[in-house]
């Protein structure tokens, strides 16, 4: 009986936060904005992964930034430096951000002067899975440090992805893991998702995902 309350309580949590979600989409594709959730591990590189992209697409694009922090704003800081519009959020004890946190975050930025926003999600590859914000795309950010098993070990949040990207490759060999082992595992959880090895040291496999933004607006406005 207890379980049947929860399980009935999550879902009605799950479907008001799925129609904030389709709220905000609907908000974003008036003014044109494409919207990128990204997720992943604690330290996988989700803010250095935007700070490449700020700086290779900001010339091209309008970009806004939604920077998800339990506490404090040191992302949202990042972020700013490059010179975007950014909204910090702070989740408090939550592990993860929601539609409504998102919607209130969307009446905070300047939406007819954006062209691309990208979302940077609370550290983790579990809480965020369930929870749609509103955005077209949703990338999950992991890295090898993680150790080779973290995507077979955490297969939902990928099932839900467009584009996984396994970042730190430049310290694989010394981390001891395999990075194409990841991106099969990947690959077979989740057949249609991109998959791309990055490391935002060297920049390698940076212009992959750069196209992948670049393919996603530009298919958005045709
Ligand atoms: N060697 C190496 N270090 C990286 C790479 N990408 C990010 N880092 C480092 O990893 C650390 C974490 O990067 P962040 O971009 O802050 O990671 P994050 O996912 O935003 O972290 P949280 O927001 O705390 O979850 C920083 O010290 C980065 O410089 C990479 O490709 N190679
Ligand atoms: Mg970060």
């Amino acid at each position: 009986m207890h379980f049947v309350s929860v399980v009935d309580v999550e879902k009605d949590l799950l479907e008001a936060n799925k129609k904030i979600a389709e709220k905000n989409r609907a908000l974003l594709d008036r003014y044109n904005v494409v919207a990128f959730d990204f997720m992943g591990a604690i330290g996988s590189g989700k803010t250095l992964l935007i700070e490449r992209l700020i700086e290779r697409l900001k010339e091209r694009y309008r970009i806004g930034c939604i920077a998800g922090d339990v506490i404090a704003k040191y992302d949202a800081e990042r972020f700013r430096r490059h010179g975007v519009e950014v909204v910090p959020l702070n989740t408090g004890k939550e592990c993860h951000l929601d539609a409504h946190l998102i919607s209130h975050a969307l009446e905070d930025l300047n939406l007819e002067d954006l062209d691309i926003l990208f979302i940077e999600n609370v550290g983790n590859l579990i809480c965020p899975t369930d929870f749609d914000l509103g955005a077209h795309k949703r990338v999950v950010v992991v890295s090898v440090t993680e150790g080779e098993d973290t995507v077979r070990k955490h297969p939902m949040i990928f099932k839900t992805a467009d584009l996984t990207v396994i970042n730190k490759i430049d310290i694989a060999e010394a981390v001891g893991v395999d990075p194409l082992k990841m991106k099969r595992d990947a690959e077979s959880i989740n057949p249609k998702m991109e998959v791309v090895l990055t490391s935002l040291k060297t920049n390698e496999g940076l212009d992959k995902v750069v196209d992948f933004i670049v393919r996603s607006k530009e298919g958005f406005k045709g």
